[in-house]
């Protein structure tokens, strides 16, 4: 890969991904009556070279939560793991990855990179 392609790269990554950088708490139960009728809490995490955006994730306990951690550029938070939910993710720059679970009233569920330089939970109230 030359200099030109690596920096177009980034300059995609970084327009794609500049409106998704906090958090988004979605539900069905806001009043509109949509065709999806379970509550669903879709939170994004970006990743770049100075970790997990945010770190600190609030979620609702027993409402599914769609998580999806997208790397946003070259650091070492793309190699991370989240034992309670048995999750090893592997990323590299541009792609990303959705995980799915429903968190338990009171649970915190830790992630870190793999050197553990990086960390980040996910609290469910
Ligand atoms: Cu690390």
């Amino acid at each position: 890969m030359n200099n030109k392609q690596i920096l177009a790269g980034l300059a995609l990554g970084a327009g794609l991904l500049g409106a998704s950088v906090a958090p988004q708490i979605a539900s069905a139960h806001n009043g509109e009556d949509h065709t999806k009728t379970q509550k669903v809490q879709k939170v994004t995490v970006s990743i770049d070279a100075k970790g997990f955006h945010p770190a600190a994730i609030k979620v609702k306990a027993g409402e599914e939560v769609h998580l999806t951690f997208v790397s946003k550029g070259e650091s070492c938070a793309n190699g991370f793991t989240i034992p309670a939910l048995k999750e090893t993710v592997k990323l590299k720059k541009g792609e990303k990855k959705e995980i799915t679970f429903t968190p338990k009233k009171g649970q915190v569920i830790g992630f870190a990179c793999n050197m553990k330089m990086f960390k980040g939970t996910i609290t469910a109230k």
